[in-house]
């Protein structure tokens, strides 16, 4: 309060608070005011990406006046908030969201042209936000999208990565990893000096009694670690909000720098406490639905989650409310259990700093927290040691033993003498060392978990999580299907096609209720209206082509039939399958006569995807498809019948020149292994079709688009545990035209058939533990029914409008508003007298 302007002197203030541009030559003027004066150049050297960050400042000014607003008015509204922990934030590029969201990218592009730019080489000028691995940290980033457009007082909380995922390079069909330092030039975030939060590691404990007869609680000495907050404004669609991402970074505590260390000519070890304190929120974690129990991303998920309730509790703090009302002021959502800590850190905070009672602390903290699981595989599971977390935490480590025993003793008294259930839903595993759990204590510490769609939410329910409906009864289990923003996703990847949908139902209004997209069943049958959505599909595969030509180096056919898998590879969603496919489909097409391939559907098949760096079979299958490219590609024999690509580095901005083009998209994981998937959704509503399992998101996508329109094939999830156990005791039999495959590969057709070796004994001697070949014939006579289907262009036309009429479920704004609904019970703000006033103004 003292720090703000005395009532009788705002007039001024308020006559010189910026407006931010609308038109054209208003936003000229700020471009080139920022390339003249914050970038030091001038119209004799100012290139495209001089030009990009002219561009990006401006609409950064732009964002900040309505985030300032935005964030007076929820203060002033004194509302429920949200808060998103994530230690994933895909977000990709931001510029051209931002001009889509505040309705000024024609401005823009109008203004850049007279500068002379065109604006899809600026836009192109951005490095991508990469803080995320794959579908759970683009979930977040649709989600920021969805609450921001909804009005909702929502922040997202994570890690400023200096190194986002890796780039990806392939030599001599390696993948190869490179550092993404993407800090250069950022103009999308704003220090915040002023916010920190000291974070405490190592240390040790001290319990003793004061004067007053009170038991204390210390954690004392180890050592300090700052964070400070970068800001990053998060832009609603068509409306004034803006909400706030608050990204943490480290550093060595001012009080830790040694200075005795460096007056005593000990400058280097200081500066290497410097840079150790550093090490922290330096570099994302590689890994995609793998844990790999790391002292360094422990310490990651504690300062983050550390410097995010401190945030949280001070915020809280300033309202004067009491105790008891925080969790009707403050929800947190824990995505994954990555930030767990959080509920043993708000406990502390409660208990040893703030001096509540224990269970009092602990109602407060299991009606703040909800989580989200996003996965079953076991790998996936988070466990850390308790020696780890005794060194690191040492008196969160007391707490959770402490959770863990009042949860005990609640379940010995609801079922008592059942000790192999205590033992099953303990926190800690009694393992050689021990473990802590974390999904347990997640469970434990929140008020409701889901999972994200309806397989996988009834999958928690009767694996993993089965003792837990037990104890607490099945409503503390929900589901909540996963959404996509339909701005980024649609409007912004595919205008052509976005503007073609408004053209038909009256507006661009679904891009905010994604059901109006329902109105454009009547034109199924409108010939023109179909013609123009085959153009717009070939124009995209024209545009796909031409990113192929550029990186590759060589030309595929655009009219070809474009078969599209891109995703993390990973040994459950089977990229191997696709692969093996591709080699019956070549030895098919080697083995025909000229007449036979003339009826033949010429196909593309693109893949595209990381490899966490020490996921060695993930590799592989990298290796291997690079290597059925280069002999298939320039296979006289085959021509344009037959391509085979892979697409480097594969991210956000990239999907948004892939996903518009594809024919066919590929959402083939072994059924019960894909959570949800979101891919699936957003192939979808470009207007591809889908080859699929029924498994993850793929089962409700079908629902709701009619299972005429979507190409399933595969076992099910209830048949998958028989088939692994046959495996191994039954007659079991790899299927031939499989082991044609394999004999084609290892006579080296494709090179060092070595290479390739593990690939195939996984499938034949161990098991193969995700069923390609239980599948390989149903996923082959589906590719063939697939390319009678494309035969039939006016048919196939009519499926893929049919379909993105009824994809209005996916939007990731439903699946916000279950959340506010269902979870975090939270409403919308009203922003309507602030609409108005931008009208006005
Ligand atoms: C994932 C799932 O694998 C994926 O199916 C899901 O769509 C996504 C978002 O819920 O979460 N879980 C992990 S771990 N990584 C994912 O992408």
């Amino acid at each position: 309060v003292e720090s703000s302007i005395p009532e009788h002197m705002r007039e001024a203030w308020k006559k010189f608070s910026p407006k931010g541009f609308t038109t054209k030559d208003e936003f000229e003027s700020e471009a080139v005011k920022h390339i003249e004066t914050t970038l030091a150049r001038s119209l004799f050297n100012c290139d495209e990406l001089a030009a990009y960050s002219g561009t990006a400042l401006a609409f950064r000014d732009r964002l900040i006046i309505d985030w300032n607003k935005t964030q007076q008015r929820q203060s002033f509204a004194d509302q429920k908030r949200l808060y998103y922990l994530s230690l994933e934030f895909l977000m990709g590029r931001a510029l051209d969201n931002a001009m889509l969201n505040v309705g000024l990218k024609n401005v823009a592009k109008d203004g850049l042209a007279d500068l002379g730019f065109r604006i899809e080489d600026i836009i192109a000028q951005e490095h991508d936000a990469a803080l995320g691995n794959g579908g759970l940290g683009r979930l977040a980033a649709c989600f920021l999208d969805s609450m921001a457009t909804l009005n909702y007082a929502a922040w997202g909380y994570g890690l400023r990565y200096r190194y986002g995922i890796f780039k990806q390079e392939i030599q001599d069909g390696y993948q190869v990893e490179i550092p993404d330092y993407w800090l250069d030039f950022n103009p999308w975030e704003f220090p915040r000096h002023d916010v920190s939060v000291d974070v405490q590691f190592y240390g040790w404990v001290n319990k003793y009694t004061n004067d007053e007869g009170k038991q204390i609680v210390s954690w004392q000495d180890g050592e300090i670690v700052t964070a400070t907050a970068y800001d990053v404004p998060v832009p609603g669609y068509g409306t004034p909000t803006v909400n706030n991402l608050r990204l943490w970074s480290s550093k060595a505590s001012s009080g830790e720098f040694d200075f005795a260390k460096f007056n005593s000519g000990e400058y280097e070890s200081a500066v290497a406490d410097e840079q150790r304190a550093e090490t922290i929120s330096a570099v994302l974690y590689p890994n995609d639905n793998l844990e790999r129990g790391k002292e360094l991303r422990l310490k990651q998920q504690y300062f983050w989650c550390a410097a995010s309730l401190h945030d949280i509790v001070r915020r809280f703090k300033k309202s004067k409310r009491k105790w008891s009302e925080f969790s009707d002021q403050v929800a947190i959502q824990l995505n994954d259990t990555h930030p767990t800590l959080a509920i043993v850190e708000l406990q502390r905070i409660l208990v040893d700093m703030e001096g509540l009672g224990w269970d009092e602390a602990w109602t407060i903290v299991t009606s703040t927290f909800g989580y989200t699981n996003h996965t079953v595989l076991p790998e996936a599971l988070e466990k850390w040691s308790v020696p780890l977390i005794q060194n690191l935490l040492p008196r969160h480590l007391q707490i959770i033993y402490e959770i863990n025993l009042q949860f005990l003793q609640s379940v010995e008294k609801r079922f008592p003498k059942d000790r192999d259930l205590l033992g099953r839903v303990s926190i800690i595993e009694e393992s050689q060392p021990k473990m802590v759990r974390m999904a347990y204590l997640a469970i434990i510490g929140s008020h409701k978990v889901n999972g994200v769609a309806e397989l996988h939410s009834d999958l928690i329910k009767t694996t993993i999580f089965k003792d837990f409906v037990k104890v607490y009864g099945p409503d503390k289990f929900t589901n909540v299907t996963n959404g996509i923003t339909p701005r980024r996703w649609l409007h912004q990847a595919n205008p052509r096609l976005s503007e073609l949908i408004a053209s038909k139902i009256g507006s661009y209004e679904f891009l905010k209720d994604l059901t109006l997209l329902n109105k454009l069943e009547p034109f199924v049958d409108d010939k023109e209206f179909k013609k123009e959505w085959a153009e717009i599909k070939y124009a995209n595969k024209v545009r796909l082509a031409q990113h192929i030509q550029t990186t590759k180096g060589y030309s595929v056919n655009p009219k070809a039939l474009f078969d599209i898998q891109v995703k993390r590879i990973h040994e459950y969603k089977r990229q191997q399958l696709n692969i093996f496919g591709v080699i019956h489909r070549y030895m098919a097409i080697k083995s025909m006569s000229p007449e036979e391939r003339k009826k033949l559907v010429p196909r593309v098949s693109v893949f595209g995807g990381k490899a966490a760096p020490g996921y060695w079979m993930a590799k592989t299958i990298i290796h291997l498809i690079n290597k059925v490219g280069e002999v298939v590609n320039k296979d006289p024999d085959v021509g344009d019948l037959l391509k085979v690509v892979f697409l480097e580095d594969y991210n956000v901005s990239k999907a948004e020149i892939i996903v518009p083009a594809s024919d066919i998209s590929e959402h083939i994981s072994t059924a019960g292994t894909e959570a949800s998937g979101t891919s699936n959704m957003k192939f979808v509503l470009n207007g591809g079709m889908i080859i699929g399992t029924l498994d993850g998101a793929n089962i409700e996508i079908t629902r709701e688009i009619g299972e005429q329109n979507i190409f399933l094939f595969g076992n099910l999830s209830e048949d998958v545990e028989d088939l692994r156990h046959h495996h191994f005791y039954g007659d079991y039999k790899v299927n031939p035209e499989l082991v044609k495959v394999f004999d084609c590969i290892k006579k080296g057709t494709f090179g060092d058939e070595g290479a390739f070796g593990a690939l195939i004994s996984g499938i034949v001697e161990h098991g193969d533990y995700y069923l390609v070949s239980d599948d390989f014939n149903s996923y082959c006579q589906t590719q063939d029914l697939i390319d009678e289907a494309y035969k039939d262009q006016d048919a196939w036309v009519t499926k893929s409008i049919t379909s993105v009429a009824r994809m209005g479920f996916f939007t990731s704004d439903r699946c916000i508003n279950e959340y506010a609904d269902t979870i975090w019970n939270i409403e919308p703000l009203d922003v309507a007298e602030e609409k108005e006033v931008r009208a006005r103004t």
